[in-house]
């Protein structure tokens, strides 16, 4: 532990000349380019409006901590000695200001703290030519509600100045305590603490006795933040050999790499799974490291049917041997989690995107596990997604069951029957091409119903709206949805994360009974589908674009 004399601040009050326009944050917090946080005085004018917004700052706790990417360690200065000024009592940051989105999530409700501040961008790439993001996350440690991000909008929208103070950096090499005039800066290491809370949640000797057996495992860091968390425990605890975690190194810009755990992105991990034949499990984390990806040898795990998987077999890890509460999807999620919770008889959910809408369910207590079709699942445990603890826990599924993932995917859908799932992406299209598609598939919705589409016929269509069951907040366009009548749909959406251009998602979705055939290509199972909804849509004329950016 070292220790720096307290730091004599000068406060300053800096003026803007004119308030920035733009700060209004998307799915997940304020992502831009780096080139734009770099813009004087843009990073201070938002956080500026964050400290003003967030309640409890007189006097708090904040947790401060990002993904590693280009621009962390100059936002994590800033950060701080804006927060002097504010009159923050302490900040608790993580060694090298690298700290993992669950990882955050968890110190904000262990040390109370009024909140946090996470910097990253997410599974946008990193680097001065990539994206920076900043993401608040309230008391519960979970992501700011609309309500407060559309405050901290409308207070930069006015802005006219900020206050910060001048101080030396804060080294964050080491842990120890430091201070800048009032506030204490607490560094410790970010790792410690989310591996203390996995090693509560599930059977570590139990997960190490299969790992220690026949079962060569393949994990991608991805260059960015779960690689020091993995290799501590899987290599470490559970004594998987060293080199199993693969880009375990956070880099500044992800080794030039999309830190995005799907078949496009981490396609070195999926050969080795789903072509090679010397690894029997794989799994990938994204920038932040709340999303996952899992394979199977010669398997692939669509992330709908692995919180389908986790639901059924949630009793095998200790955290849950209890049963569950209650579970909850996004909507374009498909609805294989909705099976396995009917058979079990208990609550499901269907909220917006974006983890922020489970966080009332999750306080509540009306749900135990949830997740997203874009490779986001978690519980109660932090106010995240997390994706080393969805590793954890389908290693703790195959420690118990001892079979392979191929086999759990089968057996699944032999009990319960298959959702045949994929979204397509368009990346980086014209915003005026893709607001017209949407605006104008949004218009033809009313006429559909009643229509044929790919062989069925539809039965409803609309803009998703929702209602918490909480709170009674209302959230509207939130996707539009063509409901088949056998229970098969489409959803298109606008994607709220992307910061060049605009990318439009479609999701399809089909159900086939334990009946039908289990075992087509999800592509050619939902064909008419992709058909009817590329045609209806105009999307190769007005994207310009043959085929997707990125299949799922
Ligand atoms: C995407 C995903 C959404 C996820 C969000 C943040 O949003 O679709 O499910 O919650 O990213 O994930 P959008 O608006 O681009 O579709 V992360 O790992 O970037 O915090
Ligand atoms: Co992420």
């Amino acid at each position: 532990m070292t220790r720096s004399a307290p730091a004599e601040p000068t406060q300053r009050q800096v003026r803007l000349d004119s308030p920035f326009t733009d700060q209004k944050p998307g799915t997940s917090g304020l992502r831009k380019s780096s080139k734009q946080f770099e813009e004087p005085h843009y990073l201070e004018s938002f956080i500026e409006a964050v400290f003003r917004i967030l309640p409890g700052v007189q006097g708090g706790t904040l947790v401060l901590g990002g993904d590693g990417r280009y621009g962390n360690r100059r936002a994590i200065d800033v950060i701080l000695r804006m927060g002097a000024a504010h009159g923050l009592a302490k900040v608790v940051v993580a060694t090298d200001g690298v700290l993992s989105t669950p990882a955050a999530s968890n110190l904000i409700r262990k040390r109370q703290a009024i909140g946090g501040i996470i910097l990253s961008a997410s599974h946008n790439p990193g680097g001065p030519d990539g994206d920076f993001g900043v993401k608040v996350n309230g008391a519960n440690g979970g992501p700011t509600p609309a309500s407060f991000t559309d405050a901290v909008y409308e207070c930069t929208t006015t802005l006219d100045r900020y206050s910060i103070v001048e101080a030396a950096a804060i080294p964050l090499e080491t842990p120890g305590t430091h201070s800048i005039g009032a506030m204490q800066v607490e560094v410790i290491d970010g790792v410690e603490d989310f591996v203390a809370l996995m090693q509560q949640l599930f059977d570590f000797d139990r997960i190490s006795d299969l790992i220690r057996g026949d079962f060569p495992l393949a994990f991608d860091a991805m260059h960015a933040v779960t690689g020091p968390y993995a290799k501590r425990v899987l290599e470490g605890l559970l004594g998987a050999p060293a080199g199993s975690v693969r880009n375990g190194v956070p880099l500044e810009d992800f080794g030039n790499g999309h830190p995005d755990p799907n078949l496009t992105y981490a396609h070195d991990l999926a050969d080795l799974l789903l072509q090679g034949d010397s690894y029997r499990f794989g799994a990938a984390c994204d920038g932040d490291g709340d999303r996952n990806m899992i394979l199977g040898h010669h398997c692939f795990v669509n992330p709908s049917d692995s919180l389908a998987v986790l639901t059924a077999n949630a009793t095998v890890a200790p955290a849950y041997a209890g049963g569950l509460s209650g579970v909850a999807r996004s909507m374009p999620t498909s609805a294989a989690v909705d099976v396995v919770a009917k058979e079990l008889g208990i609550n499901c959910y269907e909220t917006p995107t974006g983890w922020k809408f489970f966080g009332n369910l999750l306080d509540a207590g009306q749900i135990t596990l949830c997740g997203e079709e874009s490779f986001g699942t978690g519980s109660n445990h932090v106010r995240e997604k997390d994706g080393l603890w969805a590793v954890l826990f389908w290693l703790q599924i195959l420690a118990e069951r001892r079979c392979s993932v191929a086999e759990i995917m089968g057996q699944h859908w032999a009990r319960f029957g298959r959702h045949y799932y994929s979204r397509h992406d368009y990346e980086a299209v014209a915003s005026d091409a893709a607001h017209g598609l949407y605006d104008r598939l949004e218009g033809m919705l009313p006429g559909l119903i009643g229509q044929s589409f790919a062989g069925r016929s539809v039965s409803g269509a609309d803009n998703f709206s929702y209602t918490d069951p909480i709170d009674q907040s209302v959230t509207s366009g939130q996707g539009l949805r063509i409901l088949l009548d056998d229970g098969s749909r489409v959803v298109v959406r606008l994607s709220g994360t992307g910061t060049k251009g605009a990318t439009i998602r479609v999701y399809l979705e089909s159900y086939v009974p334990t009946s039908g055939d289990l075992n087509q290509d999800p592509q050619i199972a939902l064909a008419d589908m992709i058909q009817g909804i590329n045609a209806l849509a105009e999307i190769q004329q007005r994207t310009g674009m043959d085929t997707p950016t990125v299949i799922t």
